[in-house]
């Protein structure tokens, strides 16, 4: 009998941690990033997944391994080992952490070869058509700058992810498959095979089951959810897009602003990140129209915009109705209402104008709980205190001109379960994709997406939204055109 570890015996070193192996004999394992033939001498730049380290090969040491490096070529796959040789004080390259030492190879494996990629991968990339670079993700992923952002956003979601679990907060998954939420943008739907004829549509957030979760009694959830909307795709805008989402029982407008606050801070440090302060200054809706001219707007000084700071706000006292607009979808809302929601239709209105609320007076003055979390100019979250009893959750739907059959249609499950003995709860969602894109100085959130898509709505390198098969349209009873 064996045991994993006796049987593995390939011990590596990675280039940040080659230095530590000066004098000794390593194998390092990684791609050719650049090879200079000097003649006799043969130098390659090896990339790991940390860094690079310079290998030199010399024919004295090794016959075998000069003619294996003959034959390398960029993107080659390579195990090498050799002797880790301190650089000569002249000779340290400081702009690498391996840069004191390099290894002089005794043995070159090639583990894989490769075709010459169609771009360049030791630049930024900014220069490469979107189209190319998405068709080829798993090569624009290999460059610094990429590497660099994704390893960001999983250090961002690990410390939000810490920051909340030391706060009590329990993760929870919900459902892709549902039904239509109320965000505001189009639903993306799939077929049901089971029940021909009736769809499942992707969540735009998930909004009623961390509000169900909450009835359920777990006090402080939170995921990372993946949301899907169907509208047009910006440079801040995806079709799909992860947020922080996260609610809380028992709590006050402020109790929310404050523990995201504190966690928000917390990650940013982590992740040694700048702000321009750990207080988030509040606006009211009112306010920042007055002296912004928009609800979302840039607090960074001159400087401050070019050493990468993030100025977080707050915005509050937002209005809770808007009237409906003559553009608007006309089935989205029942024709005979002049008002819908400016945010979240689970909302509670400020408790000031709880009357009005319930008494559908005054609607275009009522404010809401909600509030909006701003940085360097994006809206980089959104939430609100909910409507948690039967009664407030109706008086919504009621402003917004339902019937009681179109409300129970729409929402009966949820003033449902509100029946049973529900806890006064809050909650936000956090762009995480704006975030990471803000924190990496990044202009669009597609620089910090492993797969995104393409402007026009193709999916990177699997070429969706495709044809399927007239067997399964068959099954679904779905005739095209
Ligand atoms: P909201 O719709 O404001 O709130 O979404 C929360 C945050 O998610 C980000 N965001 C997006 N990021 C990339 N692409 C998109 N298409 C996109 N849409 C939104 C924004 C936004 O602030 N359920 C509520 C939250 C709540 O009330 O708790 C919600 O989803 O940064």
């Amino acid at each position: 009998m064996y045991y994993v570890e006796a049987m593995n015996k390939s011990s590596r070193v990675l280039s940040s941690k080659a230095h530590e192996f000066a004098g000794d004999v390593a194998t390092i394992k990684g791609w050719v990033r650049i090879r200079r033939d000097h003649g006799k001498l043969i130098f390659l730049d090896i990339r790991d997944r940390d860094g690079i380290i310079q290998v030199v090969v010399n024919p004295r040491i090794s016959e075998e391994a000069h003619k294996v490096a003959q034959e390398l070529r960029p993107e080659f796959v390579v195990e090498i080992t050799g002797n880790v040789n301190k650089r000569p004080e002249n000779a340290v390259n400081k702009d690498i952490v391996s840069g004191t030492v390099e290894i002089e190879a005794t043995e070159i494996k090639i583990l894989g070869s490769a075709e010459t990629p169609p771009f360049d991968i030791t630049t930024d990339g900014l220069d490469v058509n979107e189209e190319t670079r998405l068709k080829y993700r798993y090569l624009d992923l290999r460059r610094n700058r990429m590497q660099k952002n994704i390893r960001l956003r999983s250090d961002c979601m690990q410390a939000f992810r810490q920051a909340l679990i030391k706060k009590e907060f329990v993760e929870i998954e919900t459902p892709l498959l549902s039904k239509a939420t109320m965000e505001g943008a189009r639903d993306f739907i799939v077929p049901s095979r089971y029940q021909p004829g009736k769809f499942y549509a992707l969540p735009q957030s998930p909004q009623q089951y961390k509000q169900l979760l909450m009835v359920a009694g777990f006090e402080r959830y939170f995921q990372f959810p993946h949301c899907l909307r169907d509208e047009d795709p910006r440079a801040d805008r995806g079709f799909e897009f992860t947020q922080l989402d996260l609610e809380m029982s028992f709590v006050a407008r402020e109790d929310v602003m404050e523990t995201v606050e504190n966690v928000v801070v917390e990650t940013v440090k982590a992740v040694k990140g700048k702000l321009k302060s750990d207080k988030f200054p509040v606006f009211t809706y009112k306010e920042a129209i007055e002296k912004f001219g928009a609800d979302k707007f840039d607090l960074r000084t001159d400087e401050e915009k070019k050493d990468g700071t993030l100025a977080f706000a707050w915005v509050i006292d937002f209005p809770f109705f808007r009237p409906v607009s003559k553009t608007e979808i006309s089935d989205k809302f029942d024709s005979k209402s002049k008002w819908t929601f400016t945010h979240n239709p689970f909302s509670m209105p400020i408790s000031e104008h709880k009357e009005w609320f319930l008494k559908g007076e005054n609607v275009g003055q009522i404010i809401t709980t909600q509030y909006d979390l701003v940085c360097n100019g994006l809206e980089v979250g959104g939430g609100s205190i909910r409507a948690h009893t039967p009664e407030l959750l109706k008086a919504t739907y009621k402003i917004m001109g339902y019937s009681e059959q179109q409300i129970q249609e729409s929402i009966g499950h949820m003033l449902e379960a509100f029946s049973y003995g529900t806890p006064p709860h809050g909650g936000i969602a956090l762009g995480l994709d704006r975030l990471v894109a803000i924190l990496g100085g990044e202009s669009s959130i597609k620089e910090v997406t492993a797969f995104p898509m393409t402007a026009t709505g193709r999916t990177a390198i699997m070429d969706a939204p495709a044809e399927v098969s007239d067997e399964q349209l068959r099954e679904l009873k779905i005739k095209i055109g």
